[in-house]
């Protein structure tokens, strides 16, 4: 093995023969009798050695030079596929589509092979996905901790228009990233009691469970550096009871192994909305006690001061899910290391920070105390001993983390970590105005603000070939690692022939979407009409269902007056919804039959059609978003925290319809009001419309396009077999209507007819889609990562070391 290449460097030549040798030696397969899997499986492990051999140097630099490291703890790690993510930035996308090519293979096919890993739910998870991508690229040492979980998110289908779920197995197909570890293995222990013995407290935990890890490299642009996601998976502590099978007792001697392994067994398919189940409390103090163990352990090797951690160690927490890592590492300082409960509250508090990523009251975690007691009774107890330190001198509790028998997780991360921050400007200043009020004016410089970005190797680069070629082409491709270079792209747009450019890659996106509905759909769409797309997990703050119900609206106009010079639409949708959430559900199957009806309207299929895509993972992210012209970003104000598919669709050249809620603020800022569709009230105006009592009522008797839209959703015109389906719907817009789904209507429908007269101008559009990609660099997740490094983590680069 030519380990010593820079990867970058890798011949056509070498890769090939690479591959054979996987194909042969690592899987036993010879070239004349190997499938697709077989060659996904070879190219994979060929690509790996060399991201192996970066990931070799950047542990022997962070090691050697006893850097700090960056630990980043979350419960959900959303990678998707990795294959084209390691060629895309080792730099070998033309030698791996010729060595397979030369094997008599295609590039495109292989590559669809990999399963799309889906250990998260939606933006939490690709962020943290997204985040460790760009610690890569930029040389900061840095491990990302999660869960191995054998299911990741359901996978969705349809029946009747119906959500179906079914459970996501993403190990049965072979999976080529990840190296096991099994002596890299804890005992955890849960619940139990607590002694005291001579002053001191000391738990004993009443069962154990074993955190095993599995380590996957995570390579950065140019394989210059790459890190590590650790994921745990649960073992049996002691995984046979042979008496129990020597009695012949097989089920009981296996149990320990299947009791265990629950722990890892799913992924909760929960998106901000709590979920009060024990299973996921153990879930996450097996997370975090597994990661501060593995923490220690390095700390330790390198390092005989314990005081010297903050200077060592980072630690963030992606929102509150890893929370009792604060009292759990003052258990371990204090009660284990022999540390006063000051200067192991100093030392924590230095070491963590958090991330808030919701203001959603019921997305705010909390777990009562008989609960947390059982499972974690000496946590319990510091818990309390932190609660009271922190309000020895603030008499007021108003903002307590022990109130109502609860364990606040917000509360208590604010306490133990020396910053907190939001995920974008308006989220960060309604952070301070609102769930942390009080503790901000106690600690008026812990909270800042960190707002998103998405990393462009994947959602630019490799996802949008076509404009990817076109970038680079005209300003070189330094754009790659330095994304607001994009802006030297500005005088090329006002030149036509690179604006025609610049539309045949968007059209040709268009067509290749259109072709693979066609293929796995059954429908076949108009290229040559806008597509407007609306992707995310379905929640009625993110308001699916006002998009609907304009489409509806402008199915009723069209028919009316179908003659009239209608700019033609394709509406597209994707998403799951939580499979608790009965209306989120409910939305899912009233969109579905929207486009039945519609789709099948000869007087207005031409010009308007309606899609809900089935099962949404990162993979048909990548295959929208190049294709859309409109990006639906349409919140109620104040309730997306910062959002991160906005960023997407701008960098790929999509114009955003949307309200002033979250990152939208800063993307509206970035690519100019005049590339923007802007509708909706503000946050402000959002909090005083709800005082009035029959907002939604008023807001239907005036706009007389909104009354007849919901009736026909009400009387059932999309459901004529069971006319009274979606009457909760209906009734819900008309009366409390708490997302002001009807108060924003009719802005929404003005600021959608003007991106219609916009998009029949085709230069005009064109234009302000090009200026929405050549400013949008400021988006980059590496511009995140950098103010994270400098405002939280003081980690620097090791690049060049
Ligand atoms: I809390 N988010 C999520 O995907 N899952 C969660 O459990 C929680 C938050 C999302 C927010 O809703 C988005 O606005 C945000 O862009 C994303 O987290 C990343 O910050």
């Amino acid at each position: 093995m030519n380990i010593a290449t820079p990867p970058t460097q890798v011949t056509t030549h070498a890769l090939r023969d690479a591959i054979v040798r996987h194909l042969c030696y690592s899987f036993g397969r010879e070239p004349d009798y190997a499938g697709t899997e077989d060659w996904r499986m070879a190219l994979s492990f060929a690509i790996r050695d060399h991201i192996a051999d970066s990931w070799f140097k950047a542990a022997g630099v962070a090691r050697r030079e006893g850097a700090k490291r960056v630990y980043y703890l979350s419960m959900e790690f959303l990678i998707g596929r990795l294959l084209e993510d390691g060629i895309v930035n080792l730099g070998l996308v033309d030698q791996a589509r010729d060595a397979l090519a030369a094997l008599g293979q295609d590039y495109d096919t292989v590559l669809a092979d990999e399963p799309d890993a889906a250990l998260g739910n939606g933006g939490l998870g690709r962020l943290a996905a997204c985040f460790l991508e760009s610690l890569s690229t930029l040389g900061c040492p840095a491990y990302g901790y999660g869960i191995r979980y054998e299911h990741g998110l359901f996978r969705q289908s349809f029946q009747g228009g119906r959500q179906i779920e079914a459970p996501e197995t993403w190990l049965t197909q072979r999976h080529a990233w990840e190296f096991e570890r099994p002596d890299a293995r804890f005992h955890i222990g849960f619940g139990g009691h607590v002694e005291e013995r001579d002053g001191a407290s000391v738990w004993h935990p009443g069962e154990y469970v074993d955190a095993e890890a599995y380590d996957t490299p995570i390579v950065g642009w140019k394989g210059r550096w790459a890190n590590t996601l650790r994921l745990w998976s649960a073992k049996a502590a002691d995984p046979f009871d042979l008496p129990a099978f020597n009695r012949g007792d097989f089920a009981a001697a296996a149990e320990p192994e299947a009791l265990a392994r629950t722990i890892s067994r799913v992924l909760y398919p929960d998106d901000t909305t709590e979920q009060g189940k024990e299973l996921r409390l153990k879930q996450e103090f097996f997370l975090v006690a597994a990661a501060l163990r593995d923490i220690l352990a390095r700390f330790d090797k390198e390092h005989s001061d314990i005081r010297q951690l903050p200077e060592k160690v980072a630690i963030q927490l992606n929102d509150t899910h890893p929370a009792v890592a604060g009292p759990e590492l003052v258990r371990i300082l204090h009660d284990e290391r022999g540390l006063p409960f000051d200067e192991a509250m100093t030392i924590t508090r230095a070491c963590l920070s958090y991330t808030n990523h919701t203001l959603l009251p019921e997305a705010l975690e909390s777990w009562g105390e008989g609960l947390f007691g059982r499972l974690l009774p000496r946590h319990l107890q510091i818990v309390d001993m932190i609660d009271n330190e922190h309000y020895e001198a603030n008499p007021s509790r108003t903002q307590s983390m022990r109130s109502d028998h609860q364990v606040k997780m917000g509360q208590l991360s604010f306490v133990m970590a020396h910053k907190v921050n939001g995920v974008s400007a308006l989220h960060t200043e309604l952070m301070k105005k609102t769930v942390f009020s009080e503790l901000h004016r106690l600690h008026p410089d812990r909270i800042v603000n960190q707002t998103n970005g998405v990393t462009p190797r994947r959602w630019l680069l490799a996802c949008n070939p076509r404009l990817s070629s076109l970038i680079t082409d005209t300003i070189g491709e330094g754009w790659v690692d330095d994304l607001e270079r994009l802006r030297e792209l500005e005088p090329a747009i006002e030149d036509a022939a690179w604006r025609e450019r610049f539309d045949a890659a968007k059209r040709a996106n268009k067509a290749d979407l259109s072709d693979w509905m066609a293929a796995t759909q059954g429908v076949s769409v108009n290229p040559d009409a806008m597509f407007d797309v609306q992707i995310k997990r379905l929640h009625e703050y993110k308001r699916q269902h006002l998009n609907i119900l304009e489409t509806i609206a402008l199915w009723q106009e069209i028919k009316d007056n179908p003659n009239a010079d209608w700019t033609p639409r394709v509406v597209l949708f994707a998403g799951k919804a939580a499979p608790g959430y009965a209306f989120a559900k409910d939305i899912i199957r009233l969109i579905n039959d929207v486009a039945e009806v519609l789709n099948a309207d000869k007087t207005t299929r031409d010009v308007l059609q309606v899609l809900f895509l089935p099962n949404y993972n990162v993979t048909l992210a990548e295959r929208l978003i190049p294709a859309a012209d409109l990006s639906e970003q349409i919140s109620t104000a104040g309730k997306e925290a910062s959002g991160t598919g906005n960023m997407k669709f701008a960098l790929n050249g999509a114009l955003t319809i949307g309200t002033l809620d979250g990152a939208n603020v800063e993307i509206r800022e970035h690519v100019g009001a005049d590339n923007f569709f802007l509708f909706g009230m503000t946050a402000s105006e959002v909090m005083e419309r709800r005082k009035i009592e029959d907002h939604a009522a008023q807001a239907i008797a005036a706009d007389p396009r909104l009354a007849r839209a919901l009736e026909a959703v009400r009387t059932g015109a999309f459901c004529p077999d069971e006319p009274d389906r979606y009457a909760h719907i209906a009734a819900n817009l008309a009366g409390p209507d708490y997302f002001l789904v009807a108060s924003d209507f009719a802005d929404y429908w003005r600021a959608s007819r003007e991106a219609d007269a916009a998009f029949a101008d085709p230069a005009t559009w064109t234009r302000k889609a090009a200026l929405n990609t050549a400013r949008s660099g400021w988006f980059s997740s590496d511009r995140t990562i950098r103010g994270y490094m400098q405002d939280i983590w003081a980690a620097r680069s090791y690049l060049g070391q």
